[in-house]
C-alpha cells in the first residue's frame, strides 16, 4: 500500500465465457494496464474453474509477482478442516500469497488447519466478518446469544472478535455498510486490516468506507469492465488515496 501509494485490491472478475484463451489473455491485459494503481491482486473462483488452478491461474498469480503484486484467493473456505487444510495448501501451493475463508465454520475442526497451514507457509488468511450482499443480514447480520453473558450481539461482532482471537490477517466488511465497518474498526482498533468489496458496482462508496476505517478497498467490475481500466483504476486509486489521508490527519 505504501509503496504502490494504493488502496486498492483488483478483483479480476470477468462474466461467464466459453472462450477461455481469451479469459486467460484479457485478465493479463487488464493486470498489465492496472498494475500502476493497485497494490495487490484478488481472484476467485469464476476465474480458477475456466482456467485451472496450476494452468492459467497461476500464469496470471505469477504474473502479479513479477510486477511486484501479492495475491489473494477468494476461496471462502467453508467447509471441514481436513477438506480445508488441502485446499488452503493447493492455493498456496500455486503462489498465492493469502486466501480468504468463512468465519461459520469456527476454529475446531473448521479453519485452525488453515491457519496452521498458512503459518507453515509463512501466507495470509483474511476472514469474512460481514458480506457486502442485501442477504449478509440474514446470517452475518443475524442477532445470536453470547454464550457467556446470554446478551444478544449482531453475528458480525463475534466474527470481528473471533479475527482478533485468531490473529487473522484481514478482515472482510462490506464498503455497503460503512456503519459496520466503523463497529467492526473499533472492536479491531488497528491490530487487523479490514478489506471492504462493494464499491462502485454495488453502491458502496470511497470516501464513506475509507472514513468508516477500512484499510484496503477491492474493487472489480468498475475497473475490470471499463472501456479504459487503467483510467478507472488511477481515478479510484486517487479518490481512495485523498480519502485515507483524510483519516489520517484526522486521527492525529
Ligand atoms: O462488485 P465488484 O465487481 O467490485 O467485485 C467485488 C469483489 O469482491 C468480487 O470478487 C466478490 O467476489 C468479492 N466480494 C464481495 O463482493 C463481497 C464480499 O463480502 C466478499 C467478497
Amino acid at each position: 500500500m505504501e509503496k504502490k501509494k494504493s488502496r486498492i485490491i483488483l478483483a479480476l472478475d470477468f462474466p461467464y465465457s466459453e472462450n477461455h484463451k481469451q479469459l486467460l489473455s484479457s485478465s493479463l491485459r487488464v493486470l498489465d494496464s492496472v498494475a500502476p494503481y493497485i497494490c495487490a491482486v484478488k481472484m476467485n473462483r469464476q476465474l480458477v474453474l475456466p482456467l485451472g488452478l496450476f494452468d492459467g491461474v497461476q500464469k496470471i498469480v505469477n504474473h502479479a509477482h513479477e510486477l511486484g503484486l501479492p495475491t489473494i484467493m477468494d476461496a471462502k473456505i467453508n467447509d471441514i478442516g481436513s477438506t480445508n487444510r488441502a485446499i488452503a495448501e493447493y492455493y498456496f501451493d500455486a503462489g498465492f500469497d493469502a486466501v480468504i475463508a468463512s468465519s461459520f465454520v469456527g476454529w475446531d475442526e473448521g479453519l485452525q488447519s488453515v491457519f496452521e497451514v498458512a503459518k507453515k507457509m509463512n501466507r495470509g488468511v483474511i476472514v469474512l466478518v460481514y458480506m457486502s450482499h442485501k442477504g449478509a443480514i440474514e446470517g452475518y447480520g443475524q442477532m445470536v446469544q453470547r454464550s457467556e453473558t446470554k446478551r444478544l450481539v449482531p453475528q458480525y461482532r463475534i466474527f470481528a472478535e473471533k479475527a482478533l482471537k485468531w490473529n487473522a490477517d484481514g478482515a472482510v466488511v462490506g464498503a455497503t455498510y460503512p456503519s459496520k465497518i466503523r463497529e467492526v474498526r473499533a472492536i479491531l482498533k488497528d491490530l487487523v486490516p479490514i478489506y471492504s468489496p462493494g464499491v462502485g458496482a454495488q453502491g458502496g462508496d470511497v470516501e464513506a468506507s475509507l472514513k468508516a476505517g477500512a484499510t484496503y478497498l477491492i474493487v472489480g467490475r468498475i475497473i475490470v469492465e471499463a472501456e479504459n481500466p487503467a483510467m478507472a483504476a488511477e481515478q479510484v486509486r486517487h479518490d481512495a488515496w485523498l480519502s485515507g489521508k483524510e483519516k489520517l490527519a484526522k486521527s492525529r
